[in-house]
């Protein structure tokens, strides 16, 4: 004869199985958020792939791909060297920022977000809605030489027209 298991032991398995699927959805969650290295490029060969092409580019309506290389000592998007480093991106914008590293390892620090360690060999993506006008400091969250604090970038989120 098989014994009814208790009304206690049932709610105890539920609350076990909600549990255990929130701090699996939580997990998902924190995964999805930390961005990871997307494939590989050669440092050396970067003008023979992907990042031949950098800066804005748009993709679609409020879409948009950020291709960023950061070298020593400063995040290339195409500008030359002594140009302001400025990007104007329009309010309520979805933009995939790429980037990779040509020399040594870097950081891509934009307030509000996580920081995205940029690794030579490896590119990594981020996407960022970009939905209020504001002004944005980039900088390299990791010391790569003597002109570290000169790696900066200003993101200007500049509002939508009416
Ligand atoms: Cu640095």
């Amino acid at each position: 004869m098989s014994k009814k298991p208790s009304p206690w032991i049932i709610i105890l398995c539920l609350l076990c199985g909600i549990t255990i699927s929130l701090l699996l959805a939580f997990v998902a969650v924190q995964i999805a958020r930390t961005p990871s290295p997307n494939g590989t490029v050669d440092p050396m060969r970067l003008n023979q792939s992907e990042f031949r092409q950098l800066g804005l580019i748009p993709t679609s309506p409020h879409h948009y791909i950020l291709r960023i290389v950061a070298k020593e000592w400063f995040f290339d998007f195409g500008q030359t060297r002594d140009a302001p480093a400025i990007i104007t991106i329009p309010q309520h914008s979805t933009v995939t920022l790429i980037t990779t590293s040509m020399d040594v390892l870097h950081s891509l620090k934009i307030t509000g977000q996580p920081s995205i360690t940029i690794i030579p060999g490896k590119i990594q993506q981020q996407i960022i809605v970009f939905d209020t006008p504001q002004i944005y400091t980039i900088q390299c969250g990791a010391y790569c030489g003597p002109k570290h604090n000169q790696m900066q970038l200003t993101l200007v989120i500049t509002p939508a027209q009416e």
